[in-house]
């Protein structure tokens, strides 16, 4: 098939989705046209089934808001048009999808059909999507979309109540690439920062208030009056300078490193032993299913789509958003000698449960599906 993938092209989950997803499913022969604003992070490759076509326009003075979705429209027009695609599959709500049906309704005015795909990620519904400033256009661009899928069964059910929609929504969770996502050697970085065997725990994010990293620097704090350990910080976003300033308060300035934003995590996540994401809103948590990939298991909130990824007292444990008590004590039961194998095996075979192997052909499938529906 020819499919164009209009996503973020940033370090957010939904964009390194869309990559993954744009990059597996050429490997299988399909030909994708990714169209966004930038070169997609992950994107970083060559593959001849792979394009990239840039949203740009000019900027004129008139412009306090660059129209952005007006562009977009028009790029996915241009390339429906030139390059036969057979489908145009939308990754977050907000504004691919209103966007992706303002050039559908174009194309059919010159008598080209193009079915639409709207895969929701989270925020797009949770956060931003809800907001009354949005919600009206959210609404009908899914109601109008000719598919949606959405990456837990969670946000699927959130997205039918908040909405109000009552139509069929496709759960896909969200995969890995096992061959990159698993343990990797890297044990001298790990002496270098646990010179007396510490145990190593660790945080990704994109440094967002929904994440509450101020909780992972609680519930380490705690842990850390127990045994000795350290903690890795990565990413960077709003709450960075805020949290730096936390870690002092409390104390943990020896113990806390913020590296920034990482492109080789799984080499990091290799040598840690817990991952910690106590999210107050987590759709899937693609993060600390990479954590898994690489043998960590996880302490988190029991939010969103989390209880569909992590087992509770197997590959981690979940406590209520903001019980940093709890927290810490699941994390002393994980870290404990005798137990930490197990949950490391266990959290490597939950990861492989959602092998990109796996998941394709699901969207391969329901590509398949609409394309005969509309
Ligand atoms: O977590 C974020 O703030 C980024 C956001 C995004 O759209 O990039 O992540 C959302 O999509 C990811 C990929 O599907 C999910 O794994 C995350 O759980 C989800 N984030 C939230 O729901 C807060």
């Amino acid at each position: 098939m020819r499919i164009g993938i209009v996503c973020y092209p940033t370090f957010g989950g939904s964009g390194v989705v869309a990559t993954e997803l744009g990059k597996g499913l050429a490997d299988k022969g399909h030909q994708i046209h990714f169209i966004t604003y930038n070169q997609p992070q992950r994107l970083d490759f060559l593959n001849e089934n792979v394009f990239f076509h840039e949203v740009r326009f000019e900027h004129y003075p008139l412009f306090e808001y660059p129209p952005y979705e007006t562009a977009l429209a028009s790029k996915m027009v241009d390339v429906v048009k030139h390059e036969q695609l057979d489908l145009l599959h939308v990754h977050y709500a907000i504004p691919h999808a209103s966007a992706a049906y303002m050039a559908r309704q174009i194309l059919a005015s010159e008598g080209i059909k193009i079915p639409i795909i709207t895969t929701l990620h989270g925020t797009d519904i949770t956060l931003v999507g809800k907001d009354p400033g949005f919600e009206p256009v959210v609404t009908f661009s899914i109601n109008q979309s000719d598919g949606v899928t959405a990456v837990s069964a969670n946000l699927a059910a959130e997205t039918r109540d908040t909405f109000h929609i009552s139509r069929h929504i496709e759960v896909i969770p969200n995969f890995i690439d096992l061959s990159r996502f698993r343990k990797h050697a890297k044990e001298h970085f790990r002496l270098a920062i646990c010179p007396a065997g510490e145990k190593l725990l660790v945080h990704t994010s994109n440094f967002r208030k929904v994440k509450r990293i101020g909780d992972v620097l609680q519930m380490f704090a705690l842990l850390r009056k127990e045994i000795p350990a350290k903690l890795l910080l990565v990413g960077d976003g709003p709450e960075r300078q805020k949290m730096e300033i936390l870690s002092r308060e409390l104390h943990l300035e020896q113990d806390v490193r913020f590296l920034g934003k990482l492109d080789a995590v799984e080499e990091l996540l290799s040598v840690c032993d817990l991952f910690v994401m106590p999210s107050e809103k987590e759709s899937f948590g693609l993060a600390a299913l990479e954590a898994m990939a690489c043998e960590v298991p996880v302490i988190s909130s029991n939010t969103g789509g989390l209880p569909e990824l992590v087992i509770q007292g197997k590959n981690g444990f979940m406590s209520d958003v903001g019980d940093v008590n709890d927290m810490a004590k699941n994390a002393l039961f994980i870290l404990r000698e005798e137990n930490l194998p197990a949950f490391k095996a266990a959290a490597l075979e939950r990861a492989k449960e959602f092998d990109i192997h796996r998941i394709l052909p699901l969207y391969e499938a329901f590509y398949e599906h609409i394309c005969f529906k509309s």
